[in-house]
């Protein structure tokens, strides 16, 4: 049997965690023969409810689950992990200013970045999820500078299924038969979600998206609003935030990055921006990327039209300035 694989889960008494604890315990995010321990973080004011999640996850004794560790204490968290996904956060409440909400995640971002460097296993991979995911990362990022940029990541993967779901949808196909379409930048409305490199296979074989969906007005219009603004749709009908299909994509953001991208595939993840596509470096931004050993790698040459580059570069603006105003809640 292979040696337990040790995945924190901050944040894990939310409603994400409740979603995703279980998936990970079930091998969905790493496979089905890899044992896993957890590590649940939440604090002191949710403690009760870790402890619950903690008794249901005994109870439904997984097979592959090896350990749970539920605590409020981020050493004891942070302890021998290979995998962090961060869920904790402070996310934005209504009436609240922007930058009261960037500097509570700045604190905790710093927190938990000092943490996972000093106590974390060497090449932990970190996936961020909690809002506002990039600039999250980005923090942590600049805080734990003994971890390698490569090893930390944000959620855009969960646009990137919401993507493909609407394509499948609008053409009557079953969504994998649906792939490489691309989110560029920022997990906000911000986002860019781009289909001119997407394909779909068809009895007659691989056909572009574009051609088949036959509409460009819809694709250029409708389809990107409600890709950015599909959280808000999620929110309006369930009177919550999206947390299964939240959950689902932390597990599939980890797998890919781990397991590996199918060959001809690319998926969307947020990485450190190394100028690729002309965009500013030292961001975390979105891009379509492969994954081989452990290691993504952002797909390179994909001609990329006006309309795009516009909306590329806009998300990035939006990046830039969230990354301005986390600096100044340092002062
Ligand atoms: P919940 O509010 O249900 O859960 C958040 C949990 O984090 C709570 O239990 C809270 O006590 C805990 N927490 C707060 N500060 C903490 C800290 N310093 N250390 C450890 N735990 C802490 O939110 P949920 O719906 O589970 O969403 C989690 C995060 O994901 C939110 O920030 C949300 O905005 C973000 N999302 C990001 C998505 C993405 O695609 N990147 C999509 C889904 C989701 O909206």
């Amino acid at each position: 049997e292979k040696e337990p694989v040790t995945v924190l889960v901050t944040g894990a008494a939310g409603q994400i965690g409740y979603a995703l604890a279980p998936m990970i315990a079930r091998g969905v995010m790493l496979g089905p023969d890899q044992p896993v321990i957890l590590h649940l973080l939440d604090i002191e004011p949710a403690s009760e409810s870790l402890k619950g999640v903690k008794m249901e996850l005994v109870d439904a004794a997984f097979p592959l689950l090896k350990g749970v560790v539920a605590t409020t204490d981020v050493v004891e968290a942070c302890k021998d992990v290979n995998v962090a996904v961060m869920l904790g956060g402070f996310p934005r409440k209504e009436g609240m200013e922007r930058k009261d909400v960037m500097s509570k995640n700045v604190s905790i971002y710093k927190a938990q970045a000092s943490a996972l460097e000093q106590h974390a296993a060497e090449d932990c991979k970190v996936l961020v999820v909690a809002n506002p995911a990039n600039t999250n990362a980005l923090i942590l990022k600049e805080y734990a500078p003994s971890i390698p940029e490569k090893n930390i990541t944000c959620l855009t993967r969960l646009d990137h299924n919401r993507a493909l779901g609407q394509i499948s949808e609008r053409l009557s196909v079953h969504v994998g038969d649906v792939k490489n379409v691309i989110i560029w930048g920022n997990h906000s409305s911000t986002q860019y979600p781009d289909v001119n490199h997407a394909t779909v296979t068809t009895n007659s074989g691989n056909k572009s998206v574009r051609a088949a969906v036959n509409d460009d007005n819809w694709l250029n219009n409708e389809f990107i609003s409600i890709i950015q603004q599909r959280g808000a749709a999620i929110i309006k009908a369930r009177k919550l935030s999206s947390a299964l299909s939240a959950a689902s994509a932390a597990c599939d953001h980890v797998h890919d990055w781990l397991l590996g991208t199918p060959k001809g595939t690319w998926v969307s993840m947020g990485v450190y921006c190394d100028g690729s596509y002309g965009i500013q470096p030292g961001l975390i931004y979105s891009f379509p990327v492969t994954c081989e050993n452990g290691q993504w790698k952002i797909v390179q040459g994909l001609e990329i039209d006006k309309v795009s580059r516009e909306k590329m570069e806009n998300t990035a603006q939006e990046l830039i300035e969230e990354k301005e105003l986390a600096k100044s809640c340092l002062n």
